[in-house]
């Protein structure tokens, strides 16, 4: 018997564990609900999907939670109305099962779970947000049979919306991996290390940013204590961390590779870094290296003096075209696979600064890919500061996207595409895809020496066949 069941994907060519539903099903085995996740749904077919559904969902089971941060419409991500919506031969699996159970709840949470909730009829609930307090609250209230108030409502859909800050796992969430996840040995797992960001860049939409500095982090000791229980369990020994700034203090860095060196295995991860604090505290480079850094992504953002102010990281502009090459190759020695993001559409930037940024990429064997300016949407549950005063900087908001100074949003998109392209052949794997390739087998030395192309090309049916062993065992 299952109370709740949660469906969670990441669309990705490789198996990837995505955090959110597994975070709530952590706390809600803690307070007593029966609750499962099915990881890897977009690599699966619909028939794998409703076979595993029909074994797990029972007429016990009270709600058939949906992640839609992830949640991309199989094979047409380009055409944005489609992407996060449900598509008809999911739906109709869903129809089926409520047709079967009637009193099962469908619950849509997750970053784009509003917009879900708004382009189908199959919802009853959507939670906005952090939902580490209101899930769990609901969860409660449909076991024990009590009303539940929403004072909004989207599509047939009542809305749950959460603050900022959850009151559980406010620092992040200790995820339990259970003998239902099927996590197969040496797995690469999420891993939590801290909520918010004590930064607040003008284009970013991130949850809680300009935090104060040290506050929502998870303690050293709470994270000792999930390395070893997955080491025992599965030999985890890789992680993506979840931190949107892992490296914002000093304390933090130091503290946490004190706490890995006296670990009695080795670990390995990837996660987002700002190269300029690196550039600030010099000794974090070696000690990063020490506590298992393989990968990273640094938002670079642009090169331009001009642009990169605007956007409130100037440091990109004035120190990152000689630093990073230097950190890349001279410090860290290629042992670490450095990928930098760089945006396409800022203000004050034209597109002669963008393709003398792709130069200096290709010149200094970098691993760069190109992104176009992305703004929200009016029911988007975080807004940047270019979201909300797009005009204020610039951008105006057009029916098909933004027009800027020196671009607009079709323009930007196409040549973020063109230069990607061209860069491809030389491109290294995405740093996620890294701690996926290390955790298969690959050695860190092969992935630093071929394409990324080359690198997934080999390693797919290792991913395939990961797949496969997943799916036989849900349906066991
Ligand atoms: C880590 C991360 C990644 C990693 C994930 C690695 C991994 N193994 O998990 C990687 C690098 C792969 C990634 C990639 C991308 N990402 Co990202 N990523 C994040 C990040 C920083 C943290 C997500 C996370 O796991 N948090 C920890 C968990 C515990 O929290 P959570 O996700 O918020 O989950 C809570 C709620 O959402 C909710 N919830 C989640 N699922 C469910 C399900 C139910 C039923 C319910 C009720 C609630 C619920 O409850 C959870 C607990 O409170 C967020 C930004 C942020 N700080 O939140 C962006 C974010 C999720 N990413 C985003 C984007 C855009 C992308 C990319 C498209 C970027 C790009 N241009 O390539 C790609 C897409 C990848 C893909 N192929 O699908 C956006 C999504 C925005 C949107 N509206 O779609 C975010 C929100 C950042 C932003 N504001 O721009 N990302
Ligand atoms: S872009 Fe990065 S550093 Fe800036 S606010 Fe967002 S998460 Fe923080």
């Amino acid at each position: 018997m299952t109370d709740v069941v949660m469906l969670s994907s990441l669309e990705s060519a490789f198996p990837i564990r995505y955090a959110g539903p597994h975070a709530l099903k952590t706390l809600l085995l803690e307070e007593g609900i029966s609750t499962r996740v099915l990881d890897f749904v977009q690599v699966m077919s619909w028939s794998q999907v409703s076979e595993i559904l029909d074994r797990w969902v029972s007429e016990d089971t009270l709600i058939l939670g949906l992640s839609t941060t992830f949640w991309i419409h199989r094979g047409k991500t380009s055409a944005t109305f489609k992407r996060h919506s449900i598509e008809e031969e999911f739906r109709s699996i869903l129809v089926r099962i409520k047709e079967r159970f009637p009193r099962i709840r469908i619950c849509v949470g997750g970053a784009n779970s509003h917009f879900v909730a708004r382009t189908t009829d199959i919802v009853d609930a959507c939670f906005v947000g952090y939902a580490d307090d209101s899930f769990i609250e609901y969860c409660h209230n449909v076991k024990a049979g009590r009303a539940q108030f929403a004072a909004e409502t989207v599509g047939r859909a009542r809305v749950f919306r959460s603050p900022p800050v959850a009151r559980r796992n406010k620092n992040g969430s200790s995820i339990l991996w259970t003998d239902h996840d099927h996590v197969s040995r040496e797995e690469v797992l999420p891993l939590e290390t801290a909520r918010g960001c004590i930064f607040k860049c003008k284009f970013c939409s991130y949850p809680n940013t300009g935090k104060t500095k040290l506050d929502y982090l998870r303690s050293n000791e709470e994270i000792r204590d999930e390395l070893v229980r997955n080491y025992e369990t599965n030999g985890t020994t890789v992680y993506n961390f979840l931190d949107d700034t892992y490296n914002d203090s000093l304390q933090k860095v130091s503290g946490f590779a004190n706490m890995v060196a006296k670990l009695p295995f080795k670990i390995h991860y990837t996660g987002y870094l700002r190269a300029d604090l690196i550039y600030r505290w010099p000794e974090t480079a070696e000690m990063l290296l020490e506590s298992g850094l393989v990968s990273t992504f640094f938002g670079i953002e642009t090169l331009h003096p001009r642009a990169s102010l605007i956007v409130g990281k100037g440091w990109s502009g004035k120190h990152a075209r000689e630093y990073i090459p230097e950190l890349t190759h001279k410090i860290w020695r290629d042992r670490v696979n450095v990928q930098m993001g760089l945006i396409i559409g800022l203000p004050g930037e034209e597109p002669a600064s963008i393709w003398d940024t792709y130069k200096w990429v290709e010149e200094n064997r970098l691993n760069g890919i190109f992104y176009s300016l992305k703004l929200s949407g009016d029911d988007s549950v975080w807004r940047s500061e270019f979201d909300v005063n797009a005009e204020k900087y610039g951008i105006q908001r057009t029916t098909t996207g933004w027009k800027g100074e020196f671009f607009d949003s079709a323009e930007a998109d196409r040549l973020s595409h063109e230069i990607n392209e061209k860069h491809r052949p030389r491109r290294r794997v995405d740093n996620w895809i890294h701690t996926s390739m290390l955790a298969m087998g690959v050695p860190h030395s092969d992935i630093m020496k071929y394409s990324s192309f080359e690198v997934i090309r080999a390693a797919k049916p290792m991913a395939d066949l990961l797949v496969e062993e997943y799916v036989a065992k849900c349906l066991q």
